[in-house]
């Protein structure tokens, strides 16, 4: 069983890691659902030494860096493998072999030994390797990926070999597909990017040593804190200090929990609202002659959500949240961590006068988290669980496990303000009531800090049966795109109308979190006709009439577009090489709607002090 590495990777005086970033050897089982390398123990050989091996780098998606559609679109298995000496000087430590985010299944050997499996992309996993390691000479890392999709897993694909008609023509069977003729088609809209995804290290710990840490840290001052130890025999001692940004110590205790109240606290903002300030929660592990055996350094922030009726408060201020549905895209790289993408891409967002966006429609990477923190933007958190259907049958207990993994992750960002348990789920039957039930319960119970939600597309006010679970509500909308194409004056009246029912049925905060229309860069009609981009940005502007409508009637406390920028998705007659609802293109340059987006939140972003709509019952 992996263990979830929930404390993110750190190098300090005590702590370092090696990274295993880089060129892996690659190799890609010849068919699609093949089971040559299992059945034969690939693990046990020397990938290098194939005939068909080739290198990857990690962290990238592989689908895009070959030369065939074989290798973009196969289902299955690939290998990749890496040897690596490990000093002498380091058989002190414990080592733990990281993967940040593997997509979709993997299976790790350490010198030929199975390891340790993982189930979905996205989310960090760890191992003790230390048994398997040989200090001095080289190891051998393998992982062998599997990017199968089907009902169980999360999100779902529908992956099946095509059951063509045959029919005998003059004694001869001839049918339509050939014989094998497979399909699997993701249950969501973007490309199916695998592969190692994120950083690989092998971290080096100490034998004792610390776990886990949370803390939780309110607008008043007043903060709670726990830390783990991994055996706190031997007459350990925990020493806890808070430091605040002039690296001053603020708080002292000599317990692995506790709590206490700051004077004066300065409080973490979203940007519009106030400066990010940040403090430093320094746990350090000390052995009963004062040496230092482990330290940690966990980054937090004071600051509280809430939620009246209408709206989202943050340190009991009015939030309206200004924001974008995004996606971890790029070209070549595809889903694979990219710091030169994610830092454009903040930047671009903080240009644009956002303060908030949704990690559509899996968590990103820790890089990221720690970004946002940094430059005051609230995210929505959201599991991978896109499009699900099919309740009770949909995997329950993997969609609990990944909600528990994602809050474990991410549970210390103060820049983390809600968390989203799926998005467009098909929640029309009553079946799904108890499903989602058990996704809300397991949130509150391990986090009572933020609100929880589910982002609604394919239902309706009057015939979704989870919604009234959620603590606010998110509703996806394509008025003038999906529905009434080219009926531009429809727009404001129909979306106003839909909100406004929402709002009334349910009685709690609501956000938009999805609106918007393809255009192609370059492409100029006018009068606007789709796909053009003048036809994008009036659409956005008409939507806009209605959230300004339902904003004077306290009905919805965000918005956010779809999408950030161009994005990949698999072949289908609606898309052109991929999904064009992107303000910025693929490559991130403006098209005419960003400028229409971005001149509304600039003067929505100045206006600081919103009223406060009603002071009625905080319903969180
Ligand atoms: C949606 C989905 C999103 C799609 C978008 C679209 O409702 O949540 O994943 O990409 O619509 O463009 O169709």
């Amino acid at each position: 069983e992996p263990i979830l590495s929930i404390l993110a990777v750190q190098k300090n005086e005590i702590r370092t890691y090696e990274s295993l970033d880089g060129l892996w050897t690659f190799v890609r089982e010849p068919t699609n659902y093949g089971d040559l390398g299992i059945t034969n123990e690939w693990y046990s050989n020397d990938l290098s030494k194939f005939d068909n091996a080739t290198v990857m780098p990690v962290p990238s998606a592989y689908n895009d860096l070959g030369t065939s559609s074989e290798l973009r679109d196969h289902i299955g298995w690939v290998w990749y493998e890496k040897k690596e000496i490990i000093p002498f000087r380091d058989q002190q430590f414990r080592h733990f072999l990281r993967f940040a985010s593997v997509n979709y299944f993997a299976v790790v050997y350490v010198n030929s030994q199975k390891v340790t499996t993982h189930v979905g992309g996205h989310l960090p996993f760890e191992v003790d390797v230390s048994q398997y390691l040989k200090f001095g000479i080289e190891n051998k890392f393998t992982v062998a990926v599997n990017n199968t999709l089907s009902w169980a897993t999360i999100p779902q694909g529908d992956f099946n070999y095509q059951k063509a008609s045959s029919r005998n023509i003059s004694g001869r069977m001839l049918s339509r597909l050939p014989s094998g003729a497979f399909k699997d088609v993701g249950n969501f809209d973007f490309f199916n990017y695998a592969g190692i995804l994120r950083s690989v290290q092998l971290v080096k710990l100490p034998s004792s040593y610390i776990e886990n840490i949370i803390i939780v840290a309110d607008h008043t001052g007043s903060f709670y804190y726990e830390t783990a130890i991994s055996d706190l025999n031997n007459g350990l001692v925990v020493e806890s200090k808070i430091f605040d940004d002039n690296n001053l110590v603020v708080f002292k205790s000599n317990s692995t929990k506790g709590e206490g109240q700051l004077e004066n606290a300065k409080l973490w903002w979203p940007r519009g609202m106030g400066k990010p300030n940040l403090y430093i929660l320094e746990i350090t592990l000390l052995s009963s002659d004062g040496q230092v055996v482990d330290v940690y350094r966990e980054t937090f922030g004071f600051r509280t959500v809430s939620l009246t009726e209408s709206q989202m408060l943050i340190n009991q201020k009015p939030f309206y949240c200004l924001g974008f549905g995004m996606h971890e895209d790029f070209e070549l790289s595809g889903r694979g961590f990219n710091q030169v993408v994610m830092t454009k891409d903040l930047n671009l967002l903080e240009w644009m006068g956002g303060n908030c966006y949704r990690t559509t429609h899996y968590p990103y990477a820790e890089e990221r988290m720690a970004e946002n923190d940094r430059r005051g933007i609230a995210v929505i958190v959201e599991t991978p669980a896109v499009g699900l259907k099919g309740f009770p049958k949909a995997n329950n207990n993997l969609h609990i496990k990944m909600l528990t993994d994602m809050i474990d992750r991410d549970k210390n960002h103060p820049s983390v303000i809600a968390w989203s348990l799926a998005n467009e789920p098909v929640t029309k039957k009553k079946e799904s009531r108890n499903y989602f039930r058990s996704l809300v319960e397991t949130a509150h119970g391990i986090d009572r800090t933020r609100p929880v939600t589910t982002v609604y597309g394919p239902t309706n006010f009057d015939d979704d049966q989870t919604a009234d679970l959620m603590d606010f509500i998110c509703v996806n909308r394509y008025y003038g795109w999906y529905i009434d194409m080219g009926q531009m004056e429809w727009i404001n009246q129909s979306v106003y109308w839909d909100l406004s029912l929402w709002k009334e049925t349910f009685k709690k905060p609501l956000m938009v979190t999805e609106y918007g229309a393809d255009s192609i860069l370059g492409l100029n009609q006018e009068p606007s006709v789709d796909f053009s981009e003048q036809y994008q940005s009036e659409l956005i502007h008409q939507t806009h009439l209605a959230f300004d409508a339902l904003r004077k009637d306290h009905t919805i406390t965000g918005e956010m577009i779809w999408n950030f920028a161009d994005f990949m998705t698999g072949m289908t007659t609606t898309r052109a090489v991929g999904n064009h609802k992107g303000v910025f293109t693929r490559t991130r340059q403006a098209k005419m709607a960003a400028y229409t987006l971005r001149n509304r939140y600039l003067s929505l972003f100045n206006q600081t002090d919103l009223p406060l709509w009603d002071t009625k019952k905080q319903l969180y």
